[in-house]
C-alpha cells in the first residue's frame, strides 16, 4: 500500500454519522465513521485509485486506520480491507451519501421508503433544510370547475389542465431563504445584486401601488431605508431571477422548475381550489396573506383584503411563521412570491411534455408561483400563476431552492 496519506477531522465526521444513523450501536458508528472520513479524505483531492488514507480516531488507543481505495465496483469505488470495515462500506455505498456529498448532509436519519434516500438533509453552504418530495403524477393547472359559487376565476395561462409526471423524487428547501442566508452568499462571493447594480427597487406604498425607490435593496427592503423587526429571518426580497440563479449555483442546487413547485404546493391536494380546501375565509393561521393587518398598513390601497382574515403581518412575516404543509414545506403559499426556473411562455400548458417538464424554450421571462403578503384572493388559488421578467425586483418576490434526484426512485 502507498504512503500518501492526509488526515481528515474526525469529530464532525462522527457527528454526522450519529445524526445519520440515530438507532445505531457505538460500534456500528464508528464504522460508518471510518468510511466516510476516507471518502471525505478523497473527495479532498485524493486518487481514485489505491492510495492510503489514514483516518486519525479520537477516543480509541493511538494508532492509524489504513484504509485501501479502489475503482472496484460500480457503487461508490470505494473499497476497505477488514471485515468490520467492509461492512461499514456496505452501508457507505447507499447512492444518496454520493449525491449528497460534499453540498449537504442527511438530518434525523430517517430514509424515504421508495427512494432510500435520507428524507431530510441540510445544505451546507447556507444551513437551509430541504425535504424530499416524491416522484409521482399529480394535475397540475385550474380545475374549471373552480369557477363556480362566485369564486375569483382563473387565467387562461392556468388552462388546460393537465396531468404532470414527475419521474424523479426531489429535495425542496423547507422554507423560503432568508436574508440571514442571502448574507451568507454575499459575504462569500461579494456577489452585487441587480438592486444594488441599478440604485432601485420596487416597493408598495402606503396607496398601495408598487413603485421604484433609489437605494432599496435586499439590505433595505423598505421605502425609508430600513428593515422590518427579525429582518434576519424574512425571506429575501428585491432579489431579481439572476439573482436567485447565482444564489443557488452558490449552494450547488437550483430552482425549482413551476411543475416542482405546484406539486409541493398542492401537497397532495388534489383538486382543492385553494391550500386549505375551497372556502373563505382561510382558517386562522393558514399563512401571511393580504390581510387585515395589511388593510390598515395600506389604508389607500385600491386591493381588497382577505375578508375576515387577520394573520398580524402587514409585509413580509418571519419564515416559518405559520404551520407547514403536509410535506413538511412552510409558506409555499403566502409571504412571498417564489422565483421559478422556468421561462414563461403563452400556451405552454396546452403543448408541455407530461414528463418533467422544464417549461418555455424562449423569451426572458420567467414563472413566479405561491402567493404573496400582497396577493388579492386571486392569487391564492394553487393554481396562480406569474410572469416576472429576469432583472425585476420586488417587495414581495423571493426564492427557495430545489434538487432533484440524479437516479429514478
Ligand atoms: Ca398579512
Amino acid at each position: 500500500m502507498g504512503g500518501s496519506g492526509a488526515s481528515v477531522a474526525f469529530d464532525d465526521v462522527d457527528a454526522l454519522a450519529r445524526d445519520c444513523y440515530p438507532e445505531a450501536t457505538t460500534e456500528v458508528i464508528a464504522m460508518v465513521t471510518e468510511v466516510e472520513a476516507a471518502d471525505r479524505w478523497r473527495s479532498s483531492g485524493g486518487d481514485i485509485g489505491m492510495g492510503t488514507a489514514t483516518v486519525r480516531r479520537s477516543g480509541r488507543r493511538a494508532g492509524w486506520l489504513p484504509v485501501a481505495l479502489g475503482i472496484a465496483g460500480a457503487a461508490l469505488g470505494l473499497s476497505v480491507r477488514g471485515g468490520r470495515v467492509r461492512e461499514a462500506a456496505a452501508l457507505d455505498a447507499e447512492p444518496w451519501r454520493a449525491f449528497l456529498s460534499p453540498w449537504a448532509e442527511p438530518v434525523g436519519g430517517e430514509l424515504d421508503t421508495a427512494t432510500k434516500y435520507p428524507k431530510r438533509v441540510r445544505r451546507v453552504a447556507d444551513q437551509m433544510d430541504m425535504v424530499l418530495v416524491p416522484a409521482g403524477t399529480f394535475q397540475m393547472g385550474a380545475v374549471p370547475e373552480d369557477d363556480r359559487s362566485g369564486a375569483p376565476k382563473h387565467a387562461p395561462e392556468e388552462l388546460p389542465r393537465h396531468a404532470v409526471t414527475l419521474t424523479r423524487a426531489y429535495y425542496l428547501d423547507a422554507h423560503e431563504v432568508t436574508n440571514e442566508q442571502f448574507g451568507r452568499f454575499t459575504a462569500a462571493t461579494r456577489y452585487v445584486t441587480t438592486a444594488e447594480r441599478v440604485g432601485e427597487g420596487w416597493i408598495r406604498d402606503e396607496r398601495g401601488m408598487t413603485v421604484p425607490v433609489k437605494g432599496a435593496t435586499w439590505r433595505a427592503p423598505l421605502s425609508d431605508g430600513g428593515r422590518l423587526p427579525e429582518w434576519e429571518r424574512h425571506p429575501v426580497v428585491l432579489v431579481s431571477w439572476d439573482d436567485a440563479d447565482a444564489y443557488a449555483r452558490w449552494a450547488r442546487v437550483g430552482l425549482p422548475t413551476e411543475a416542482q413547485f405546484e406539486r409541493a404546493l398542492r401537497g397532495g391536494a388534489e383538486g382543492a381550489l385553494f391550500p386549505w380546501g375551497g372556502t373563505l375565509p382561510p382558517p386562522r393561521g393558514a399563512g401571511n396573506f393580504l390581510d387585515g393587518s395589511a388593510k390598515r398598513a395600506f389604508p389607500k390601497s385600491p386591493w381588497a383584503p382577505i375578508d375576515g382574515y387577520e394573520d398580524g403581518f402587514a409585509r413580509t412575516a418571519p419564515v416559518k411563521s405559520f404551520g407547514a404543509n403536509p410535506l413538511g414545506l412552510f409558506d409555499l403559499s403566502g409571504n412571498v412570491s417564489e422565483l421559478c426556473a422556468d421561462r414563461f411562455e403563452r400556451g405552454y400548458y396546452g403543448r408541455s411534455p407530461p414528463s418533467d417538464p422544464l417549461g418555455g424554450e424562449r423569451g426572458s421571462a420567467r414563472v413566479t408561483r405561491g402567493s404573496s403578503w400582497g396577493d388579492v384572493v386571486q392569487g391564492l388559488r394553487l393554481s396562480s400563476r406569474k410572469v416576472n421578467a429576469p432583472t425585476n425586483v420586488l417587495d414581495d418576490l423571493g426564492f427557495r431552492c430545489a434538487k432533484t434526484l440524479d437516479a429514478p426512485p
